[in-house]
């Protein structure tokens, strides 16, 4: 790695808490009282770029298909982190690398949004994101989600199995790996003006892994068509692994034989790799990662080998002992 480039999440992450939540708040609940007063409120404030995106949110097309019937079987430890908190407090480098980029998230264009399925499928195509809403089965999973930084929360999406997408893509038994890619519009998301990161965003996984049952595509949060900072309108939920695993703004799923280089794996390869798999036991090269912060209340809880999810995933990985399975 010829250039060590300082990502947001290499700061102390309990300096990143960003003001502005709480300077949200008040705006964020008289929201609720109704959209109305959006119009009234067009004064040029970040409070006011709340109400225009609660209300991007509700004038989104599928916002009819929530809520969502709630999968039981996914439960969780924890309170549910409250939604201001979990939709002010993002990380999405395509907008910047704070972690106050809700704002300029809203700039992303959603509609029309095209996947496109390719690789070693049985025949490559491009699905609509309405046409892909109305075919899989939507349900709502109670998650907790771990960044690699150390915070943490536990949100209700909404969306479907990833399973399902994969048995659309009908993979060639040659596919070994999925490759995600993300969005790229440099027009509208100026961290992708920043040259030195290898846009688009890239993720990936194993089709073992993919057809898990914990993989989870996100279409939805907290009842509603998830917000754009949250990755409007598909995002991956994989909770075993770090946050970072879980890419937003999906445009492109390749079906491969060979392992995806992801996006910070490319960047630092040394701190951030394929597998990702969370493990109190194996600190980051620079911090340890026994514990997590709770956003909203800050709580510093334990945190858990596959962040709790061992039952549901540790099988994929039983005799992988030459692998870097924990970064
Ligand atoms: N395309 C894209 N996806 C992304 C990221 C990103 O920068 N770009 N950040 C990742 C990281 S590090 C985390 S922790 C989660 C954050 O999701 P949230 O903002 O919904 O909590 O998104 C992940 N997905
Ligand atoms: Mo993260």
């Amino acid at each position: 790695m010829p250039i060590k480039i300082k990502k947001g999440w290499e700061l102390p992450e309990h300096r990143a808490t960003p003001e502005d939540i709480y300077m949200n708040r008040r705006r964020f609940l008289a929201a609720g009282s109704g959209l109305i007063a959006a119009g009234a409120l067009s004064a040029c404030d970040g409070e006011d770029n709340m109400i225009a995106a609660q209300a991007e949110q509700s004038a989104d097309p599928s916002a009819d298909l929530y809520p969502v019937p709630r999968n039981e079987l996914f439960t969780l430890d924890r309170p549910l982190t409250a939604e201001e908190d979990a939709i002010t407090y993002n990380n999405y480098y395509e907008f910047g690398s704070s972690k106050s980029i809700w704002r300029k998230a809203q700039a992303l264009p959603i509609r029309p949004w095209t996947v496109t399925i390719e690789g070693l499928v049985e025949r490559p195509f491009e699905i609509g994101i309405e046409d892909l809403l109305a075919r899989m089965p939507l349900e709502e999973r109670l998650y907790r989600h771990r960044c690699v930084e150390a915070w943490a929360m536990a949100v209700p999406w909404s969306g479907f199995a990833l399973s399902h997408l994969v048995d659309l893509a009908k993979p060639l038994s040659s596919a070994k790996y999925l490759r995600f890619v993300s969005f790229e519009n440099p027009e509208v998301a100026d961290g992708q003006r920043a040259s030195w990161y290898p846009w688009p965003y890239v993720e990936g996984l194993t089709v073992e892994e993919a057809r898990n049952d914990l993989a989870f595509v996100v279409t939805g949060l907290y009842g509603k068509p998830v917000p754009k900072q949250n990755g409007a309108p598909l995002r991956l939920a994989l909770p075993w692994k770090y946050g970072f695993k879980s890419a937003k703004g999906l445009v492109t799923i390749e079906f491969t034989d060979k392992r995806p280089l992801s996006f910070w794996e490319e960047l630092q390869g040394s701190e951030y790799g394929f597998w990702a798999n969370v493990n109190p036991e194996v600190p980051h090269p620079r911090w340890s990662q026994a514990s997590e912060r709770l956003l909203g209340t800050d709580e510093r809880v334990p945190t858990q080998l596959y962040n709790g999810y061992g039952a549901f995933v540790a099988d994929l990985y039983k005799g992988m002992q030459g692998e870097r399975l924990y970064m």
